[in-house]
């Protein structure tokens, strides 16, 4: 009800709207009316009200909800539900939590900031209040569970794509999933999965980009190494025009493309468009895996998203988890 409000008063463009029309229109009393136009000016919407004209909206804050996100969606299935926290610990645990507890496919959990966001192998993901977009898409793929790393790298695509849609910026891809812009890190991207031997029962892919954080919003070991969307966009027009609401849609409108082509068997298109975007093959790289570490040339990904490398040693070895570094951005 408060969002087909604000979605009434926007569509008057600049002129008033009276209480009374939205209060006909939406079948609510005007006292609901004027309960729901509070809790929208408190969530940062500009809201002018004239006893005698109406209500005019004047200013839309950069928030994170289900109508703002709406506004840009094209999607059938992803995002079509979104549950949003103003803070939580890990959009990703409450997604996995939603994710037994039978929440439909395509739901996106959503926050202004969490107090433990989570990267690989147990490190931290710094996720502070309203600097980027911190989200985590469920996802019930009749896939097994070896195609996931596929989904996985269809999320950096669409994260590359979705960013470029919207703002012409043209980011890579550093294996897995690391969306680096600049040789600093844009974007990462963690998977969880709930899985049988041959079925997976649902998948967390949470993403979590880096907004508007200036170089020193970032905890000192960050700095250098850690970029905003906004600081990349700095002496561009188009930063006026970009909000997170938009990048999050782009990014499901793009996801749910990808998605469809997976589960219509065209995993070799994902791949394709991964090493379309990749900065890492070609490259020297040193991976470190949970033993060692190895030099060597990137050569290729495999049709199940390892990372193939031609070992100073002279061997082609697979790599289907670990940690690249490329020795140019070093
Ligand atoms: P990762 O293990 O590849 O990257 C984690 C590493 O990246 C950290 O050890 C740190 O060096 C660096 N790092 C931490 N925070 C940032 C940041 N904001 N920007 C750039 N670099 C950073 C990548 O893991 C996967 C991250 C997924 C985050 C999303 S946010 C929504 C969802 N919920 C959740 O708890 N995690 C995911």
């Amino acid at each position: 009800m408060k969002y087909g409000i604000l979605k009434l008063i926007e569509e008057n463009k600049g002129n008033h709207i009276s209480g009374e029309s939205i209060s006909q229109l939406l079948g609510v009393s005007r006292a609901a009316v004027w309960k729901y136009i509070e809790e929208l000016r408190r969530e940062g919407y500009g809201i002018e009200a004239s006893s005698r004209k109406g209500y005019r909206l004047t200013h839309t804050p950069d928030v994170l909800n289900e109508y703002e996100i709406g506004k840009y969606l094209k999607t059938e299935a992803l995002g079509r539900h979104i549950v949003c926290f103003d803070v939580t610990e890990s959009t990703n645990d409450a997604a996995k939590r939603a994710g037994a507890e039978g929440a439909p496919h395509g739901t996106l959990f959503i926050a202004e900031k969490q107090t433990k966001g989570r990267g690989r192998l147990g490190r931290t993901w710094d996720s502070g209040y309203r600097k980027g977009i911190w989200m985590s898409l469920l996802l019930r793929p009749s896939i097994s569970p070896e195609d996931v790393v596929v989904v996985t790298l269809a999320a950096a695509v669409a994260v590359v794509l979705g960013i470029r849609d919207v703002t012409g910026l043209c980011c890579g891809i550093k294996w897995p999933n690391d969306i680096i812009a600049e040789g600093k890190k844009l974007c990462g991207i963690l998977t969880e999965m709930n899985s049988e031997m041959e079925k997976v029962n649902y998948l967390v892919i949470g993403a979590g980009i880096n907004y508007s954080q200036e170089d020193l919003d970032f905890p000192p070991e960050l700095r250098g190494h850690a970029v905003s969307l906004m600081t990349l966009l700095a002496n561009n027009p188009v930063r006026n025009k970009t909000s997170r609401s938009i990048i999050v849609a782009e990014v499901l409108n793009r996801m749910e493309e990808l998605y469809n082509m997976i589960l219509s068997g065209e995993t070799h298109r994902i791949i394709d468009l991964w090493k379309e975007y990749t900065i890492t093959l070609g490259k020297r790289v040193r991976v470190i895996s949970i033993k060692d570490e190895y030099m060597g040339v990137a050569m290729d990904i495999t049709g199940r998203g390892g990372l193939l490398v031609n070992l100073d040693e002279g061997v082609l070895r697979e790599f289907t988890s670990g940690e690249v570094s490329i020795r140019d951005l070093e």
